[in-house]
């Protein structure tokens, strides 16, 4: 028994073990181009080559049967008494953000293989498959896209996204699956047959501040907000900063900042939890002395209300526009995403909660405001997400960190659930 196990009771996550979810995460995380600079794990890269294989060496020494998918997915399949009733299904995703942490997606992948150890180790066959699933590329964040593995168990048209869509080096997704020894043009192929499953769970790190602040163990997720995304590009001028008066300019910094300011103003107005951020910006030719010819930046929105949604849109485009008209510069604007607020099963959460109570585990019942693969799976089956806490709730950060007895404390509600199930 460690003090962390008598601190936190050893019988309230059994027979979860925390120490194996510890290695298994720690194990991960030495597949990451920035070691000592929080983890960098990119899809398509010799890291989330190297993920995949620790994965599959793992999921097969669990006993699964297992396979990489046709868009690089690692699924594990634990064969239920009647493999003909829909199957359950249990996962996160593999990739990180840049210079991110070891529990984002992490958590969940390996919180679902630790549940199948623990079945097997207590000679539990269930009545249905187990299907454990760690999904490639839900951050988006190297070809700016998001969702790519779980669209593509989704059976999403991705095939025009896979040429269009490119990295900081002009990589597109399909060049970066080829590098991988991988056929794009068979990614129609991961795609599952939703008849055959019955329920979708995801454990995740919160990310955000709620229940670290409220020292609750677990959070059971009712809705996951939605989000959309725009990437903006201003054309202005270069002209000499110091001889070029104000009226003749074309300053695409200053039409730009215009905008973000409006970003940030709009959310705080709505006052029900909306986001806005302009997360990534690129300027040229970024010098000092010289009126910015370019100013590239992402707009990104998040909210439980849909109308928040619509009025960002709406108010985006006229910021864009009357800025660009101040400053006598042009624009495009591209949209990148547009995700609906969804609403999780509430039979699974009042399971989940069934559980907590059960196991004297204290939680709360709580939206995401980090988007998840779950919630676009939540359209095919019936889906919940269960969460644990983040450390002073950050996340996608190198700060990011949850005990691995939380992770454990969570991973025991989701074991109940799938034994109900
Ligand atoms: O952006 C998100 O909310 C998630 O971390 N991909
Ligand atoms: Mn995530
Ligand atoms: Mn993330």
């Amino acid at each position: 028994m460690s003090v962390m196990d008598t601190m936190y009771g050893k019988d309230i996550y059994a027979p979860i073990s925390a120490e194996r979810i510890r290695a298994d995460l720690e194990a991960l995380a030495k597949f990451n181009s920035t070691p000592g600079e929080g983890v960098t794990r990119l899809p398509f890269t010799k890291e989330a080559r190297e993920a995949c294989e620790f994965l599959k060496e793992r999921f097969k020494a669990a006993g699964l049967e297992t396979y990489e998918d046709a868009i690089g997915n690692i699924i594990g399949i634990l064969p239920g008494r009647d493999r003909n009733l829909p199957a359950i299904a249990m996962g996160s995703h593999y990739d990180t953000v840049y210079n991110g942490g070891m529990f984002d997606g992490q958590a969940g992948v390996v919180s679902a293989l630790e549940i199948v150890r623990c079945l097997r180790e207590q000679g539990i066959e269930l009545e249905r498959d187990l299907r454990i699933i760690a999904f490639n590329d839900e951050e988006g964040v190297r070809f700016h896209r998001s969702y790519l593995g779980s669209y593509g168990i989704l059976g999403r048209d991705q095939q025009k996204d896979i040429d269009t869509y490119r990295d900081r080096d002009g990589i597109s997704i399909r060049e970066a699956m080829e590098s991988w020894g991988m056929d794009a043009d068979r990614i129609g192929e991961a795609a599952w047959d939703w008849d055959r499953i019955c329920a979708f769970i995801e454990l995740h790190i919160e990310q955000g501040p709620v229940l670290c602040s409220e020292g609750l163990k677990v959070g059971i997720v009712q809705s996951v907000v939605g989000f959309r995304r725009y990437m903006i590009t201003v054309h202005g001028r270069e002209d000499h900063s110091g001889t070029t008066p104000m009226e003749l300019r074309k300053d695409a910094v200053d039409t730009a900042a215009r905008v973000i300011a409006w970003m940030g103003d709009f959310a705080r107005s709505r006052s029900d939890g909306t986001v806005a951020t302009a997360g990534y910006l690129k300027v040229s030719p970024s010098v000092e002395n010289i009126v910015p010819g370019s100013c590239e930046f992402s707009a990104e929105v998040r909210s439980e209300n849909t109308e928040s949604l619509e009025l960002f849109t709406k108010g985006l485009k006229e910021a864009i526009n009357a800025a660009a008209e101040l400053c006598g510069t042009s624009f495009d604007m591209v949209e990148k995403m547009d995700i609906s607020p969804v609403k999780l099963s509430p039979r699974l959460c009042d399971m989940l909660e069934e559980s907590c109570l059960k196991r004297g585990l204290s939680h709360k019942r709580m939206h995401s405001g980090a988007g998840h693969d779950a919630q676009e799976i939540a359209v095919a089956c019936e889906t919940v997400m269960v969460f644990c806490p983040s450390r002073d709730g950050r996340s996608h950060c190198r700060e990011e960190w949850t005990d691995f007895e939380d992770i454990a404390c969570a991973a025991s509600a989701a074991y109940d659930v799938i034994l109900k199930l």
